[in-house]
């Protein structure tokens, strides 16, 4: 077996971030209100490219504290974190020269979070990773998925893999330090040939770095189940399963259904029995602030672990 599955699978919790210009949007759009997927509001209300970089220029998250996540996290007794550096909304949210269409260049905040994101886990020995929509981005002419601005038959996703998403994961494995999980989503535009040697191109940058299954074609390091899905037996080999603490995964300010700690922990141990990781998502909101009752809830979560031997 993969030796570099090890720290993985003696992980048990982790912490899934959503959080990009969706977050700023926060389920209202022109005066209509969506639910559950936050994150995908941009496809849900076929908002145009145009206005959508009009969020990019208001969006200036100054309540982003990377200390606070990750002392958040080490609280909860959660060992990892993932956190969308590119959701399919197509926004970086790093420094990126690859796209200007980033939290540094396209916004007033200027600064790049992942650094200190990436700093303040390794001070706490988190495992730090990024989400990155590799095929679906709506931002993008040749990106997956958008086609109220594109047209489908037109696209090239072979160009969009070469131009963005490899270019991109190529920064992201280079500029963090060591990466733990590198969580690909939704793939598509690829063969088993192609996905093999676009796996192989990142993988030289860091070995050690484990890919989520959903790169597609059953190359990924461990198995990932569809969005909160827990098996119903034992499953062997290295899993996780993905969860949000409310119902969207981006930051909804209507979506008030957290999960309480009773749940987070029953979920946490219904999923260990099974011999799986939880990955338990929390969506940080446009001033980069994690919503308080998920504050709340997960340190309830981290003292009932402790005092239970389990953290
Ligand atoms: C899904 C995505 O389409 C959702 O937006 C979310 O990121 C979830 C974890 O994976 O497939």
């Amino acid at each position: 077996e993969n030796p570099n599955l090890q720290w993985f699978k003696d992980a048990k919790f982790g912490m899934f971030i959503h959080w990009g210009l969706y977050s700023k949007i926060a389920g209202e759009w022109n005066g209509k209100r969506y639910y559950g997927s936050g994150e995908w509001i941009m496809n849900q209300a076929k908002i145009k490219v145009a206005d959508y970089n009009k969020v990019a220029s208001t969006f200036n998250p100054i309540g982003f504290n990377a200390e606070e996540w990750s002392q958040l996290a080490a609280d909860a007794g959660i060992k990892y974190m993932v956190i969308t550096a590119k959701h399919h909304e197509g926004f970086s949210m790093y420094k990126s020269n690859v796209s200007d269409f980033n939290i540094v260049d396209a916004t007033p905040y200027k600064k790049d979070p992942m650094k200190a994101l990436a700093e303040a886990n390794r001070k706490r020995g988190i495992q730090f990773g990024f989400y990155y929509s590799q095929f679906q981005d709506w931002h993008e002419p040749n990106g997956g998925r958008n086609t109220w601005d594109f047209d489908e038959s037109k696209k090239d996703y072979q160009a969009y893999y070469r131009e963005k998403a490899i270019p991109q994961l190529k920064e992201l494995l280079t500029n963090y330090g060591p990466l733990g999980i590198v969580w690909f989503d939704t793939p598509g535009g690829m063969t088993k040939e192609q996905t093999q040697s676009f796996v192989n191109e990142l993988r030289v940058l860091q070995p050690k770095t484990l890919f989520s299954s959903r790169v597609g074609q059953g190359l990924g390091d461990y198995k990932d189940f569809g969005d909160s899905e827990v098996p119903n037996t034992p499953i062997k080999g290295a899993w996780e399963s993905i969860y949000t603490h409310n119902d969207s995964w981006g930051y909804i300010k209507h979506d008030m259904n957290f999960k309480s700690s009773k749940e987070i922990i029953q979920l946490l141990a219904n999923v260990a029995s099974k011999g799986g990781n939880l990955m338990l998502n929390v969506g940080p909101d446009g001033n980069g602030k994690i919503p308080e009752y998920s504050v709340k809830f997960l340190q309830q979560t981290g003292n009932w672990l402790k005092l239970n031997g389990e953290s």
